[in-house]
């Protein structure tokens, strides 16, 4: 429970079971999380069964990717403010407070992977893909600079916090299936004239299983250009239907709802 918010912790998963257990752990550890869901997204290991022993709630999703996963997880989750993070170890409990304490002014709160800093010794975080994803969070950040000015660093952070009445209202507009939906949910929020605010989080190395999105420069690429064009796709089509705006004006990080409103 946060500030009387209840608070879920939504874990996509593929065949992670080097690590689990010990990132369920360490988020059902932390005392603001009312619960952890993990959805198994046709895992061929014991990843399912060891999330349960350590206290997660499994749901399965059987279309494959990583935005179909997030979705179902975000559908099921029952709290009040999701949190997404990732089921390889990468990111911690420790930075829950940092992104809880921002919503209740902002819709969503992002992490941001890119502050050299914060980025531990072995992270899959190199100058290519630190600047690669502060490149294009730059050209988000540009393709928005009008009406909603965003300030970003990175488009890849799974780790972020948001409202689920938030989610309720971007949800319609979700449609990748893949890594893109990191960046699609980024700009979803923007389009519906949501705030949307980022800041650091620590980033360590993937403590176990395989890498799916960013290892080796294929990956990369292919990774890279799904989400540009998703980034293009969101800013050039269609603008969001007039009903969802006005839902989204009211909710916490809209224009009309926030308490320090946007000059
Ligand atoms: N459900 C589901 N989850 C996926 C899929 N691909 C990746 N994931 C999960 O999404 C998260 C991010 O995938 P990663 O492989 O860690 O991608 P990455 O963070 O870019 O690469 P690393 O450097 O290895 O951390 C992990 O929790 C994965 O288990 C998929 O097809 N389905
Ligand atoms: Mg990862």
């Amino acid at each position: 429970m946060h500030n009387g918010n209840r608070v879920s912790v939504v874990i996509p998963a593929y065949n992670e079971e080097a690590t689990i257990a010990d990132v369920v752990r360490d988020f059902r550890a932390h005392p603001t999380v009312d619960e952890v869901v993990v959805v198994d997204n046709n895992c061929r290991d014991r990843t399912a069964e060891l999330a349960t022993a350590a206290g997660a709630r499994v749901v399965a999703e059987s279309a494959p990717g990583y935005g179909k996963a997030l979705l179902c997880g975000m559908h099921a989750a029952s709290g009040d403010y999701l949190v997404l993070v990732e089921a390889d170890g990468s990111f911690g409990a420790y930075d829950l407070d940092k992104l809880l304490c921002y919503l209740p002014d902002c819709a969503m709160v992002m992490g941001t992977r890119t502050t050299r800093q914060m980025v531990q010794q072995g992270a899959n975080m190199d100058f290519i893909l630190r600047w690669g994803n502060v490149a294009a969070a730059k050209i988000l950040e540009l393709l928005w600079y009008i009406p909603m000015e965003p300030r970003l660093t990175d488009v890849g952070c799974t780790y972020r916090a948001l409202h689920k009445r938030a989610f309720e209202v971007m949800a319609p507009g979700l449609t990748e299936s893949g890594p893109g939906f990191s960046p699609e949910m980024m700009c979803e929020a923007l389009r519906l004239g949501l705030r949307v605010i980022e800041i650091p989080v620590h980033y360590g190395m993937r403590r176990g299983g395989e890498s799916k999105h960013s290892r080796g420069i294929a990956k990369i690429s292919k990774t890279a250009l799904r989400m540009f064009r998703c980034i293009f796709r969101k800013r050039f089509s269609r603008g969001v239907p007039e009903e969802r705006r006005q839902l989204a004006q009211v909710l916490p990080g809209g224009r009309a709802a926030s308490s320090h409103p946007i000059g």
